[in-house]
């Protein structure tokens, strides 16, 4: 079988991986937990990006982090959920690329992360790469390779 380093599946530029902003499902920072427990159960997503209306990245929130926000010494404390905020409760820590960045920086990102933002040069958001993605490509692309040997 070949080398890895003789493939330049590594080099490829990411944008055609990537599920463009319009299609991604994010909340606002202001909006409220409320909301973005919402916008969670009906995307079935575990967790999704925050972003502002010009489209600039803030973080992300989960379901876990709401459900652990509104939990109280002896008990769930639900009323919270309409009196704090997005970014009151997401965290800043995510993966972020560029997107003139290559397929084999995505693929190292998406170790550590379900899903990986990608920002234009003026720090737009333009999207997200998934790992499913990246991954099924990278299986077609082994297996196309390993017919060729
Ligand atoms: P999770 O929500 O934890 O989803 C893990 C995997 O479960 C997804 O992997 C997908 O294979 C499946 N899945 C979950 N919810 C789904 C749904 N509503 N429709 C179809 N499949 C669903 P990936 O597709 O690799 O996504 C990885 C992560 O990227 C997701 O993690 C989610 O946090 C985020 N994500 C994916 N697509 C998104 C979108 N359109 N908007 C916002 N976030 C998205």
């Amino acid at each position: 079988m070949q080398k890895l380093d003789d493939w330049n599946i590594l080099d490829n530029k990411i944008t055609p991986f990537m599920i463009p902003a319009e299609k991604v499902a994010h909340v606002h920072p202001d909006n409220t937990l409320e909301h973005a427990l919402l916008v969670l159960i009906k995307s079935g997503y575990t967790a999704i990006p925050v972003l502002d209306t010009s489209f600039k990245l803030h973080g992300l929130i989960s379901k876990a982090q709401i459900l652990d926000s509104i939990l109280g010494l002896e008990r769930i404390e639900p009323e919270r959920l309409q009196n704090t905020k997005v970014d009151g409760v997401m965290t800043s820590s995510l993966a972020c690329i560029n997107d003139s960045d290559t397929f084999e920086r995505a693929l190292s990102y998406s170790i550590n992360h379900p899903f990986v933002c990608v920002e234009n040069s003026d720090g737009e958001f333009m999207g997200i790469i998934t790992r499913s993605k990246l991954l099924a490509y990278l299986n077609g692309y082994l297996h196309e390779s390993r017919k060729k040997t």
